[in-house]
This record gives structure tokens, sequence and C-alpha cells, in this order.
């Protein structure tokens, strides 16, 4: 008889004590979990170095990732052609996510200017007329619909623009621009771009890593200055551009006396929508009839992140965290639409009886419960879901163990609001943070972002790396995952200054936030991308992108959205550093390429390192390098985290 399985204890996997108490309880009542799947099979060697081909039946070919150049695949690909190519798709299928999703924000958007649908809204003016101005379009003495068609017709180009450059890299600064048109990487429309890296990466079209490379990052740039930025801005302009607010992270905003909604996912409409059926006072009652205090709306994942800035709605956890939330017993319905959703969710839902309801077309689960959400009548779905969860509530059966576990932070630091912030509402822009870079309080500015993975102990990297980063004063910029990792740490308030490095502590104490900004969903990340466009509009700090001591990250990243957001921060001119596995075979003219070779092309490039402490390490390296570059360098030691600054933060917390 085998052995039985040592489990590994909950403190190893996470160091979200919520989740540790829901990993827990999950074994007491026989529930497997992500954790214990990953725990139990091992990665494929050759597939996580990226050494294996599928593209055609003459294979699957393997290569050998220690002796990479000893054979070719079948056809005679080398380890450059095959690693480029899986690099290539799954910048592609990132991207895809990315621009569909943007792509979905941008039909609802036309449907509201046409007045097919009337359940949302053009509810930001102001940023409707800053779009249209950033793409050239006169707002002046203009009716708002009339912008809008006009804003549509611009942006929709983003995706279907066949030849030419699209409309949004008329915010590229001018000398990064010059760098993309000589390297030629301008983007095209995304349908375009992913159409022809799918086509270069099949069996027998691009085989030149080199050739590859550029058409990796044409696509990806198609991503971060196309459909994220066009999902950004749209979302804004339907529900409003967030603001900084205060809100409530972790598993413990779950309420036992409550009907318990969760939205997880990506689309912010399924959310909204449900923000209005959840307030509907027929549905109110209706709870209060089932026995319970009220109906207690929650996000998950980017789906909370999109809205928790916009409207204060309390966020669950992250990505790792969502079956953890469904073990709590508490959660009466879980709703999701795209992205990120383990399948097995709809199975952990089942053990509690959650109701549990898919509601995209493009998003079903086996199995599971569709409702679709229609956007002509979002509330039919939304509604018929409440009242789902209603009826849960009032046959609840299963014993309910809520983490008591609540953190509060600041959130929803829009690119405009960091402007308005810095330089107040006379004279807001990018210079208070440039003289503070310039001048040497701030040492330079981090993008730690991305998702968790359940190969990688949960939030620890993030949390970390943070934790070092703001020792050192370099301002940390957020989005994702990542961005609720250091909620649930602390982080994300004002009083999280005592952590920092006195340069930056004083920045923060002076304007009154927090060292760790949180800018929002993964989309999101295009306003880094507004953000270091503007500090080099702003002056002082290089003329290109690729000139500011600036650096990001994504400690724990798993899906293959993170490796087009990594490779379009690239392009753009960011040193990037990933976290705990890279899909690439070591060693290789395609690694030299993407860790070096890209940098003497003027664009950024790729690090990679597994501690925390050394993915900090690299980017002051890099931070510094570009200080030095710009003639700002003060020599400075790097600061370690110690016990006191453990301390200060427990006492905030
Ligand atoms: Ni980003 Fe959002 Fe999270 Fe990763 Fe998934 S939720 S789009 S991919 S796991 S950060």
């Amino acid at each position: 008889m085998a052995a039985p399985k040592p489990l590994i204890r909950p403190e190893d996997i996470t160091i979200c004590e919520s989740t540790q108490q829901m990993i827990s309880k999950a074994r007491r009542d026989g529930v497997e979990l992500f954790f214990d799947r990953a725990a139990e099979m091992k990665p494929c060697p050759i597939g996580a170095d990226s050494a294996c081909c599928k593209h055609c039946s003459m294979g699957p070919c393997r290569m050998n990732p220690s002796d990479p150049y000893r054979k070719v695949g079948v056809c005679g690909a080398s380890i450059d052609t095959i690693s480029a190519r899986n690099f290539g798709r799954m910048v592609a299928a990132g991207t895809a996510a990315h621009t569909d999703h943007g792509m979905a924000m941008l039909e609802l958007f036309r449907g509201v200017i046409e007045g097919t649908i009337t359940d949302f809204q053009i509810k930001d003016h102001l940023k409707l007329h800053e779009v249209a101005a950033s793409l050239d379009i006169e707002t002046n003495g203009r009716a708002i619909e009339e912008v809008a068609r006009d804003v549509y017709r611009e942006l929709e180009k983003t995706y279907t623009q066949v030849e030419g450059e699209i409309p949004l890299v008329k915010r590229v600064p001018a000398k990064t621009l010059e760098t993309w048109r000589r390297e030629g990487i301008v983007p095209r429309g995304a349908m375009r771009e992913i159409m022809e890296m799918m086509h270069r990466t099949a069996i027998g079209v691009d085989q030149d890593y080199e050739n590859l490379a550029k058409q990796i990052s044409r696509t990806a740039l198609a991503d971060g200055w196309g459909g994220s930025m066009v999902s950004t801005d749209i979302s804004d302009i339907l529900f409003g551009t967030p603001a900084p607010v205060e809100i409530s992270v972790d598993l413990g905003v779950l309420k036992e006396d409550q009907v318990n909604i969760i939205v997880h996912g990506h689309e912010p409409s399924l959310l909204e929508s449900m923000m209005v059926s959840t307030a509907a006072p027929s549905l109110q009652a209706m709870a209060r009839e089932a026995g319970a205090k009220g109906i207690n709306l929650v996000g998950m994942c980017c789906s909370g992140l999109e809205v928790l800035s916009r409207h204060g709605i309390p966020h669950a956890g992250n990505f790792s965290s969502t079956e953890a939330a469904l073990v709590t017993g508490a959660v009466d319905a879980m709703t999701v639409d795209i992205q990120c959703i383990k399948q097995d969710l709809h199975k952990v839902a089942g053990c509690y009886d959650t109701v549990f309801v898919t509601t995209n077309y493009r998003a079903k689960i086996e199995g599971a419960l569709h409702i679709e959400l229609d956007e002509h009548d979002p509330l039919k779905c939304t509604d018929e879901i409440v009242i789902k969860a209603i009826g849960r509530f009032k046959n609840r059966s299963q014993p309910i163990e809520i983490p008591r576990r609540v953190s509060r932070g600041v959130h929803g630091f829009s690119h405009e609001y960091i402007k308005y912030m810095l330089g107040g509402s006379f004279r807001g822009g990018y210079e208070p943070l440039n003289d503070n870079i310039i001048n040497g309080r701030i040492r330079g500015v981090a993008g730690v972002v991305g998702c968790t993975n359940p190969r990688s102990k949960q939030d620890f990297s993030h949390v970390e790396l943070v934790k070092e980063l703001i020792k050192n004063d370099v301002l940390v910029v957020q989005t994702g995952c990542s961005q609720v990792a250091l909620a649930k740490a602390g982080l994300t308030t004002p009083g999280a200054a005592a952590m920092a490095g006195p340069g930056l502590a004083e920045v923060c104490e002076t304007v009154g936030i927090p060292p760790v900004l949180g800018l929002g969903a993964c989309v999101d990340n295009s306003r880094i991308l507004m953000a270091v466009a503007e500090m080099v509009k702003t002056g002082g700090l290089g003329d290109a992108i690729a000139d500011l001591p600036v650096a990001g990250c994504a400690p724990e990243w798993m899906s293959e959205k993170a490796i087009a957001i990594g490779q379009y921060f690239v392009a753009s001119g960011v040193y990037t550093v990933f976290g705990h596995t890279f899909p690439i075979t070591r060693e290789t003219k395609f690694e030299k390429l993407l860790f070096a070779g890209l940098e003497r092309q003027g664009l950024g490039t790729w690090g990679f390192a597994d501690s925390p402490q050394d993915m900090a390490r690299l980017m002051l390296a890099h931070i510094d390098k570009k200080r030095r570059e710009l003639g700002i360098d003060k020599a400075r030691e790097r600061v370690l985290v110690g016990m006191e600054d453990r301390r200060s933060l427990a006492a905030n917390e």
C-alpha cells in the first residue's frame, strides 16, 4: 500500500491567512483545491522550458533544454525558432484576451451611443473629452453624442486598421515612437497583428527568431497601447474614472447574516448591473423576508478591481483565493464572466451548495448553470442570479466559517488622479513627481503587477518585493492580483509610508498617499503606460520611456496575458522582471535577444529572478543605472527590510 501523501502545510502554500484557514477547512471537508493538484502534478520539464513544438503532426518535437542545439525538429526548426514561436503564441493569446475584452467594451459603448443599450450611459464626460482630445477629435461646441461617435470610430481602428499606425500611438512619446518606426514594430489593428502572429508561427513560415521577435513586440504593443487602453478608456467613460476611495479587502468582507454574492471575472458590466440588482428595493425586501440583514455584493480578481475604486465595493481576494471564498460556505452565489475562472470553481461551489453561474457566451463551463448577460437587458440576468442567491440563503445547510481578516486601504489612483494629487487642481501635472525623482527623494517608479500562482507561495513575492522597493524609496504602482496581495498586507494605507525610505515617506506624508498606489485591473496596466508617457513628456528624465528610472515586475505570474503585458512593457522601453519561471530555454540566441538584445535596439529588456530579494536587486540596479545615465544619481546603499519595519507594519495593520 502506498504511504499516505504528506500534506503541505497551508502556511507553506500562501501567506494569506484567510486562505490558509480555508485550505485547512477544505481538507477537513474533503474538498480538493487547485493547490493540491499543483502539489501533485509536476510541470512538464520540456514544456516549462518551451523546448517542445507541437505546431504540426510531424511532432510533437522535443528538444533537449540542457543541450539546446544538439537537436532540431523534424522540419529542421531550431530551438530559437521553436521558443520564439511558442512565446509569440503566448503573446498572441494574451493580446487576444485583452483586446477582445476591450472590443466588448467598445461594442457596449456603440450600443449606448446608438441608443440600443439604455441601462448604461456615458457617465464621465470629462474623460470622453480627454480621450477625444488625445485622438485630435474636435470637442468645442459639439454635442456629447457627436464626440462619442467620432471617438468610437477612431477607437474601432485599434482593432480593424489594416495598414498604418493605430490612433492611440499618438500618446506615445516621440522618441519611443521613432524607435518603433525604425524597428518596424508600430502596431496596426490588433486583429491584423494577432492574425499575422498566428500565421508566422505556423509550420514552415517565419523561421528567424529575430524577425519573429519583431512581430511579437508589434502584437504586444497592439495590446498595451491598443486593446487594453481602449478597455480602460471606455470603462472610465461609461462607469466613471476611479478616484481614491477607502475599501475593505480579504475574505472577512463576507457576512454571515447577509446574502453574499461574489462577482469574479473581468468585464465591469456584470458587476455594474449586479450593483443595480442588489440595490433594488424589491430584491432587498425579498432578502429580508428570507431572514437576511441585506445583500452583500463582493468582487474578486479583476472584476472586483474594476469597481472597488469606482464604487467602494469590497474585494474578497485574488486569483488563488477564489476557491477559498467558496469553502467558507457563506457564498450564496458566485457569478463569473471571462478570464481566470478555474473550471473547478463549479465543482467546489457544488460541494457547498453555492449557486455558480456563468454569464458570458464566450465562457461557459461544462455542467454549470448559464444565465447570459445581455447588455440590452442586463438586469434580467443579474436579478435572476440575486433571486437564486436569496433562495440559497434561505436554505443554507452548510456550516459557515468566515475568516475574520479585513484590511482597509486606499485604492483608485488613475493616472489622471496622480496628476491632480501631485500638482493640485491649478497646476495638475507630473512635474512634482519628476522633480522628486530628480532631487532623489523618490529613487524611481516600479510597477508590480500580475497574478498569483499555486506553484509559488501566494502573495509572498508580491509583498516582500514591494516592501523592499518602498524601503529603497521606489514609488510602487500596482494592478491586478498583485494589488490585492498588497492591500491584504496593509501596504495600501497612507500609514504604510512608515515602511518607506525617508525620501519616499516624506513625499507620501506631504501628499497624503500610500507608498503603494493601486491603479486597477490588469487591462489598467495601460494607466501605467500613460503615467510613464506623461513622465517623459513632462521633461527632465530623458526623451524616451527607455530613459526613465522605472522598472516592472510580475513576481508570481501564470497567465499568457501576463506575458503579453510583459512584452508590451519591454517593447515600450521598460525593464521588466518576471519571477518563479520563464517560458524559455536558457543559453539560446532567443533568450539573449529577450534578455539583452532588445535593449540594444532602444527598447526595454526582460529580467528574471527567483526570489523577491533578487527581483528587487535587479530592479534597483536598473533604476540606478538609468539615474546614472540621466546624471541624477547619488551613491546610495541598498537598504534591507528589517524586523523593525515588520513591527511598524504590524502596528499599522
Ligand atoms: Ni491579470 Fe485579472 Fe489575476 Fe492574473 Fe488573472 S485576475 S487579468 S491574469 S490572475 S492578475
